[in-house]
């Protein structure tokens, strides 16, 4: 059958999700759009079609990017399908009456235009009944300095996908002790390419592996914090 002739509502979840996997690497928003209310009106929990569905096939489109056979056009047009798919699940995991338990303010880091992780942990955050202040991609330290002090925030988050653009993050954290103000911050940072080794290498309050992961430890930090004012 030619991939025209599919009708994405009659394919069973599996088989649904798999298709994703296929549109997602081939850029096509319109169907993964599409597939992502199937999957809605199936019952889906909108967590489980970002992680098993999205994110699983960001992670083979990522695979071949790596092996040479995609490339940064192809790439790009996978990201806008995927992000096509994750604005239809913003507002479902966003629960606006939520309490709000804390303010971020998060960005990528300066050299860094990934924002699609980035993307995900506001959304999960915002989802959790914190407060998110999004600075975007290619941050420089005074931005973040700035937004914190502005904001009156509780959290730095810090993201970079990029090996060269990861030592930045110390660069952030550097500046705040500088000034005085590391221990005003809970910082919490993420990105494919790090670890908890390097999150306690340059100073962080932790490594976050995945945005459920940013959410525990953001409200882990925010309970020990709330428990040191108290006290
Ligand atoms: Co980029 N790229 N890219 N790219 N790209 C990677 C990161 C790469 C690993 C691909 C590869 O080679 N396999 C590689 C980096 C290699 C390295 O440094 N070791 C790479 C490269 C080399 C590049 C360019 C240099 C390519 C070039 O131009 N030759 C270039 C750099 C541009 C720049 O930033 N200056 C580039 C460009 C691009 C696109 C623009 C085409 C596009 C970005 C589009 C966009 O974001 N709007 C892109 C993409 C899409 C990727 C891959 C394929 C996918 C990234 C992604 O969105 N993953 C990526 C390969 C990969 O990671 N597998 C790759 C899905 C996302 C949900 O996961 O971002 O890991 P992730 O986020 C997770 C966690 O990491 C964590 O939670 C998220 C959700 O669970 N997390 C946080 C992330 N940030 C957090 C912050 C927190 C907490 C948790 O704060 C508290």
């Amino acid at each position: 059958m030619a991939d025209d002739d599919i009708i994405l509502s009659e394919l069973d979840d599996d088989e649904l999700v798999q298709q994703m996997f296929d549109d997602l690497y081939d850029g096509l928003k319109d169907e993964i759009e599409e597939s992502v209310n199937i999957l809605l009106e199936r019952g889906w929990q909108p967590y489980d079609i970002l992680t098993k569905a999205l994110v699983g096939g960001m992670t083979i489109v990522g695979h071949d990017f790596r092996d040479g056979i995609l490339f940064v056009p192809e790439v790009l047009l996978a990201a806008n399908a995927m992000k096509g798919g994750m604005a239809i699940l913003k507002p479902l995991l966003v629960e606006t009456d939520a309490p709000r338990v804390g303010k971020m303010v998060i960005g990528t880091v300066k050299g860094d235009i990934h924002d699609i992780g980035k993307n995900l942990v506001s959304m999960m955050m915002e989802g959790a009944g914190f407060e998110v202040v999004d600075l975007g991609i290619n941050n420089a330290v005074e931005k973040y300095i700035d937004a914190l002090k502005a904001e009156e925030a509780d959290i730095l988050g810090m993201s970079a996908l990029l090996t060269t653009t990861m030592p930045y993050m110390k660069v952030v954290i550097d500046a705040l002790k500088a000034e005085g103000i590391r221990d005003d911050y809970i910082v919490l940072v993420g990105g494919a390419p790090l670890n908890e080794e390097f999150g306690r290498a340059i100073g962080a309050d932790a490594y976050c592996r995945d945005a459920a992961v940013a959410v525990e430890t953001a409200k882990d930090w925010m309970a020990r914090k709330h428990n040191q004012m108290s006290a």
